[in-house]
């Protein structure tokens, strides 16, 4: 029983703060992509986004793949450095940027927009290009 406490409390010191550590980077996700705020204890969006599993870690989701190739130390450059490459990251005929931009999800080919690749690049460049999706 001591070793199972002990197993627990060396998860809560030296795991929990990892996950924890991530939420700031899914909070600068929601902030500097427009996304949906949480509702009090929703989440409107979760560690799904980039990552495969609900509570993150690896492995990563194909764009937050993008995103981890494009970190360099700071989250916020690494979204916008991931959006600006325009690659269609789950491979469903819309680039990162223009799924961030309609609201789907950008690794995952089964959320794709109900408007074409072409209506979104012209509603975004209109809209001020990608560079909307600077750090903030
Ligand atoms: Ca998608």
């Amino acid at each position: 029983m001591r070793k199972v406490g002990f197993l627990v409390l060396v998860f809560a010191v030296v795991l929990m703060p990892y996950v924890q550590a991530r939420g700031p980077y899914r909070l600068q996700a929601i902030t500097q992509f427009n996304l949906v705020a949480d509702r009090g204890d929703v989440r409107t969006v979760t560690c799904q986004y980039c990552h495969v599993n609900a509570n993150g870690g690896a492995p990563w989701n194909a764009f937050g793949n993008e995103v981890r190739a494009n970190f360099k130390g700071n989250i916020g450059d690494a979204l916008y450095e991931a959006l600006k490459a325009m690659k269609d990251s789950d491979g469903d005929g819309y680039a990162d940027a223009l799924e961030v931009f309609a609201g789907t999800l950008p690794g995952d080919a089964n959320s794709k927009p109900l408007v074409t690749a072409q209506f979104l690049m012209q509603s975004l460049e209109k809209a001020g290009g990608v560079d909307i999706f600077k750090p903030k």
